[in-house]
């Protein structure tokens, strides 16, 4: 009975650090591959790193200048790129997830105006607790990546 007691002590005790361990994601490098001409659309591509120990999920994407910011995955079928729209991006604890071409990537799409190599595109990561993490990208014409 005693022993018990401890043992649940214990278990509390335990689960406290799992509250306090939520962690921003690490932004690796990325950039934005500039529009090309006559296209209102383009894709960003970068690594997240998860430090924490609980899973961060993106389930939301928003960029000034782009009317539309999906989450996409592409998939090669019999020599044909496909690509699929994703409701949200889990980043589990301690891995991290490249976002890269030809894989799963940031879609922009409805641009106000063209993404020209050489300036910066701001991004809004939303997670699925309420938090959001903002990032800058270069970007960088299809020669440079
Ligand atoms: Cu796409």
């Amino acid at each position: 009975m005693k022993w018990h007691l401890v043992f649940t002590l214990g278990s509390l005790l335990l689960l406290q650090p799992f509250a306090s361990t939520w962690a921003q994601l690490e932004l690796g490098a990325g950039h934005v591959r500039a529009s090309l001409p006559g296209v209102d659309s383009s894709a960003a591509y970068l690594s997240l790193t998860n430090p924490g120990d609980l899973e961060v999920t993106i389930t939301a994407i928003t960029a000034p200048g782009a009317g539309s910011v999906t989450l996409h995955h592409s998939m090669n079928h019999n020599g044909m790129v496909h690509m699929m729209q994703m409701s949200s991006l889990p980043v589990p604890a301690h891995q991290q997830v490249k976002l890269e071409p030809n894989g799963t990537h940031i879609m922009l799409e409805k641009l106000v105006q063209p993404l020209r190599a050489g300036a910066q595109q701001l991004l809004v990561l939303h997670y699925a607790d309420g938090r959001q993490q903002e990032l800058t990208l270069p970007v960088l014409s299809v020669l440079e990546e």
